[in-house]
């Protein structure tokens, strides 16, 4: 038997919002976005022997001081127990599961730590939401961050909400398994619970081992003569790219709507790994093929060749669309990696070390 549903009606003003992965480059644009509109910010961040907040740091104030909006907390997402707590500390309003290891690569090497994070993580986190509406009777309106990565062997192009899932990885399976889990518990328990099918998105902030960042950290360090190659993988991939910056704001549209649901977020515009290389070399007047090698450790045992989506439920239901193209996109990054380049010479210039390459190794 179902239990009754909480009470529905929406925060009017802006409320309580928690978020997993608050440290992620996702998760430091939905915090400013939600800090912006007024909410108060609690976000999970995992224990690290070093700090792991740079992307956050700008927006953190001190928690001694009057007013502080953004509250960190200790906490993961293999950990149920906790997640149950921060559940009934924060009594938040809005929860976004953005919490992943998200690194589609590293997947085939954890693929049980992977799916402990992003399979595992998202059902204790739904089940302490359940938990804690049904134990105050206060309603929580929940984003699960799926993936376009589901799609993986595409059957139609473009992919929309219906497409058929083919993932073709463990990252892939673990956020299947998420997805469908959301929808059941929006289905079981009258959970306001919404997916957004989220494409490849990117940034100034984005991770270094992922392939634009890599390439455009790689641009700025060459350009500088910090570094004279970039070693890629399968340059003949094709994504379709938007800005992070534009993609959270439609997480939190979908949670002020009325009704849950599912919602493809993408530019409908895609390129290679290859195009994206000439967009970045050529925006400083360099020849990608003169600096690129292919490295086969880079290639994945199953690749997702193409991606493109259609985001036409998102535009008329939300009145979403992206603002940033995938050629501005490029021009930030190098822009933003050139900066970044120029620092790390004036270090070496004043005689600190400086790594011939950066990042890990993927
Ligand atoms: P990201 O930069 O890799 O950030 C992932 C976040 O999850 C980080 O804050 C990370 O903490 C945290 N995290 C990792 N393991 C955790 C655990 N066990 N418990 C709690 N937190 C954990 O990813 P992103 O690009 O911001 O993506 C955000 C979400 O959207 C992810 O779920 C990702 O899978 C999904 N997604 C991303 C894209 C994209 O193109 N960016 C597209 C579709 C879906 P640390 O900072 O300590 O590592
Ligand atoms: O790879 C190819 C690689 O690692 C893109 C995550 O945010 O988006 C992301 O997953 C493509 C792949 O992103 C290298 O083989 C070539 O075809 O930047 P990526 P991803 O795998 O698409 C989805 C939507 C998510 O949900 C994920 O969380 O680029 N590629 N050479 C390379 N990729 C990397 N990383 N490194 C290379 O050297």
């Amino acid at each position: 038997m179902n239990p009754t549903p909480p009470s529905p009606p929406p925060p009017l003003t802006p409320g309580t919002a928690l978020v997993t992965g608050v440290t992620g480059q996702d998760g430091s644009y939905l915090a400013e976005l939600l800090l912006r509109k007024g909410y108060e910010v609690h976000g999970v961040v995992r224990r690290s022997s070093t700090f792991n907040t740079a992307r956050i740091d700008a927006l953190y104030q001190d928690p001694h001081e009057h007013d502080v909006r953004l509250k960190l907390h200790y906490g993961d997402l293999t950990d149920a127990n906790c997640l149950a707590k921060l559940l009934s500390e924060v009594q938040p309003d809005e929860v976004y599961n953005l919490g992943a290891q998200s690194h589609v690569r590293v997947s085939f090497d954890m693929p049980i730590y992977t799916v402990d994070t992003v399979a595992m993580g998202a059902i204790k986190l739904l089940e302490a939401v359940r938990d804690y509406q049904q134990t105050t009777s206060r309603a929580v309106r929940y984003y699960q961050a799926s993936s376009s990565e589901m799609f993986g062997k595409v059957v139609e192009v473009p992919q929309t909400e219906t497409t058929p899932f083919h993932p073709r990885s463990p990252y892939g399976c673990a956020k299947v398994f998420a997805h469908h889990t959301t929808i059941n518990y929006r289905e079981s328990y009258d959970m306001h619970a919404s997916c957004g099918i989220l494409f490849n998105h990117e940034s100034p902030r984005r991770g270094e081992t992922f392939v634009t960042r890599k390439i455009t950290r790689a641009v700025g360090r060459i350009k500088l003569g910090l570094q004279s190659k970039l070693y890629l993988g399968n340059l003949d991939a094709k994504r379709d790219w938007g800005y992070a910056g534009d993609f959270v704001q439609a997480m939190w549209l979908m949670l002020q709507q009325d009704e849950p649901g599912d919602y493809v977020i993408a530019t409908g515009e895609t390129r290679s790994v290859r195009e994206f290389c000439e967009l970045t070399f050529g925006h400083v007047d360099l020849d990608y093929n003169d600096f690129v090698e292919i490295d086969p450790r880079y290639f994945r045992p199953a690749e997702v060749d193409l991606l493109l989506g259609d985001a036409a439920k998102a535009r008329s239901r939300l009145g979403w669309a992206p603002r940033v193209d995938v050629e501005q996109l490029a021009r930030m990054m190098v822009d933003h990696d050139l900066e970044l380049a120029q620092c790390e010479l004036t270090l070496r210039n004043a005689g600190h070390d400086i790594p011939s390459f950066v990042g890990h190794d993927q």
